[in-house]
């Protein structure tokens, strides 16, 4: 059985609940992370060598690092169309997540969390990503191919993110591919769920 170490309000957590979902998989959850009340994080920090949510084991499995977890998640539930078994799928997938995780998450993050201390926050490489992503868009429906896969996932906190800050933020650019994209996304009950609802 699959053991969730997490918090529902945390981006790379969020990522987790909605692929867990996604492929049905069973799991126990274990409230973790900031806020989320945990007595047990003794137990929890021995699993983990940074302390952080999420963490999922399964048997003697142990995975930490979200994007770690979804592949582990994805390879454990093959066949499935979200990590395709397909090298060159999978390397193009991968390829998206790292972007996402490197390049388009930071700025952002860094950005919020200024802006959260009463900061201006440097908006210029937000703009940067956000264009790349919007470009992206426009060569494919889904960031990594015709279909969802875990390149959305992982980008998702970061696509509804975009969406609440170009709602105060009239220097960001219209981007329409971008916004198409999180229109579609938002008809998704999962993304709704586990993206949209549960993150600000
Ligand atoms: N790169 C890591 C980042 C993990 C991380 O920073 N997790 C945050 C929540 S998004 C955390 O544990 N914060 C402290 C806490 O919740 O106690 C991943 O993708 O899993």
């Amino acid at each position: 059985m699959l053991t969730l170490y997490a918090r529902r309000d945390s981006s790379n957590c969020a990522k987790v609940f909605w692929l867990l979902d996604l492929l049905d998989l069973p799991f126990d959850l274990i409230p973790m992370g900031r806020g989320s009340g945990a007595q047990d994080t003794v137990a929890f920090e021995r699993l983990t060598p940074f302390g952080k949510v999420p963490v999922i084991t399964d048997g003697a499995l142990i995975a930490w690092e979200s994007n770690a977890i979804l592949r582990a998640l994805a390879k454990r539930a093959q066949p499935n169309t979200v990590w395709p078994e397909d090298q060159r799928q999978q390397t193009r997938i991968d390829g998206w997540m790292d972007w996402a995780s490197l390049s388009l998450t930071p700025p952002l993050t860094r950005l919020r969390k200024v802006r959260a201390a009463g900061g201006e926050g440097e908006l210029a490489a937000v703009i940067e990503a956000a264009t790349l992503l919007d470009w992206q868009l426009g060569q494919s429906p889904f960031i990594a191919g015709d279909t969802l896969s875990l390149a959305d996932i992982t980008a998702a906190p970061s696509v509804h993110r975009l969406g609440l800050l170009s709602a105060q933020e009239p220097r960001l650019p219209k981007l329409p591919h971008l916004l198409a994209y999180r229109e579609k996304l938002e008809l998704d009950p999962l993304y709704r769920l586990h993206i949209r609802d549960a993150l600000t």
